[in-house]
């Protein structure tokens, strides 16, 4: 950008024109890349500002990330720049990649190359719907697969109530994913190598992300790289992300870990003991009763146990005071994937398990009647 971060000051706020709203999709140093409609009358097409911030808001440190809603003003269709004025009200952040606003996220995996790892999977879809984010699942490289095992795979998360697709970014199989995208903020997630990148590039040839080499990880602690951004594919804004090889998981009370599983769920109410962890409790109804793949009850087992053991660490720190500090702050919590704000943290657990009772009452259609599903969303 050969233009300073003193833009801002050159234009007249006084004199602002048309004020359009848009979503920050770039950010490098003091420049924000706004998506917005365009300023000329009767187009519909969509230009990237490049937006400085009004000099009040940047005194007061307003804190702006990729992803956010915001206000612009002083609209210079010839240099493409604009003023921002005001940032919207956030619906939601991820801290890792650094986004405000996502809808949902996409867990890519590869049918083959790397491997294909239930137990990886089921991890991500875990810690996705911990952060109270919605999860679809897309299994690349199909053409590395038979038909047979591909639809196998597809077939048995499907049957848990995600949105499941099947692409070849290598041959340019990948219209489906369109319909995923559209109208949302989403961002993309999953082991490296599986395909994220290609994918994108198939949609959308212009993007040329960096394929086939281990990318950049996002670091942990003061280098944390903070590069984000929204490319606009498919009718909506994608993030694409470097493959994560460390995903831990929050401060997660272990007996509410059974309301991730969406198989599990339908029966958690009918459990005799109220925090009932379906481990080795007597007549718990999902361990006697719910149909659940051997894979995803060994998933389960060792995701409750690493809870169980987090748990009992900050148990057995001096305080409680300090406990709260250890599971929250520093290093550890900039390695995990998602974590939201704590203030959002118990709205999110409710809302996670009224979804994820939703997706349960799809699963389990005919199993139970309504009213039963209905306390349970409550
Ligand atoms: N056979 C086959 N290979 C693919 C397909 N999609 C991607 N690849 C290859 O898989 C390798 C990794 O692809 P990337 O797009 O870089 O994977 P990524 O998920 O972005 O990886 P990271 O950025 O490291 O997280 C590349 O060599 C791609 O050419 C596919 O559909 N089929
Ligand atoms: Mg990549
Ligand atoms: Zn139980």
């Amino acid at each position: 950008m050969a233009r300073g971060p003193d833009v801002g000051d050159l234009l007249d706020p006084n004199a602002p024109g048309p004020v359009v709203t848009g979503v920050v999709v770039r950010r490098i140093s003091n420049v924000f890349w706004v998506r917005a409609p365009g300023a000329a009358a009767g187009t519909t097409a969509e230009t990237e500002y490049a937006c400085s911030l009004r000099a009040r808001m940047r005194k007061e440190q307003i804190d702006i990330r990729v992803g956010d809603r915001v206000r612009i003003s002083n609209l210079d269709g010839v240099n493409v720049t604009a003023l921002i004025t005001e940032v919207l009200e956030r619906t939601n952040t991820l801290p890792r990649p650094p986004i405000a606003n996502v809808d949902q996220v996409i867990v890519v995996f590869a049918a083959s190359q790397p491997e294909f790892s239930s137990h990886l999977l089921d991890r991500f879809l875990v810690l996705i719907q911990m952060s109270g984010l919605p999860a679809a699942v897309v299994i690349n490289k199909r053409d590395l697969v038979s038909e047979d095992s591909l639809s196998a795979l597809v077939g048995s998360y499907r049957a848990l109530g995600y949105p499941v697709m099947a692409t070849s970014a290598r041959q340019g199989d990948v219209e489906g994913l369109v319909s995923l995208l559209a109208g949302k903020v989403t961002v993309f997630a999953g082991p490296s190598g599986v395909g994220k990148s290609s994918l994108l590039n198939a949609l959308d040839p212009r993007l040329s992300l960096k394929e086939g080499e281990v990318s950049s990880r996002l670091g942990t602690g003061r280098h944390t790289t903070t590069f984000a951004s929204l490319h606009a594919i498919g009718g909506g804004l994608v993030a694409d992300t470097p493959g994560y090889s460390h995903l831990e998981f929050p401060d997660w009370p272990p007996e509410e870990l059974g309301w991730l599983f969406p198989e599990m769920v339908p029966w958690i109410p009918r459990c005799p003991l109220s925090k009932c962890q379906h481990d080795s409790e007597p007549d718990c109804a999902v361990k006697d009763r719910a149909e659940i793949a051997p894979t995803r009850f060994e998933s389960y087992l060792r995701f409750l146990d690493e809870l169980r053991r987090a748990h009992d660490r900050a148990m057995s720190s001096t305080t409680k005071v300090e406990s709260a500090t250890k599971m929250t702050g520093g290093g550890e919590s900039a390695r995990r994937l998602v974590r939201i704000d704590a203030d959002q943290r118990e709205d999110s657990r409710r809302v996670t398990r009224q979804r994820l009772a939703e997706l349960a009452a799809k699963a389990a259609s005919g199993e139970l009647d309504e009213e039963e599903l209905d306390d349970m969303a409550t």
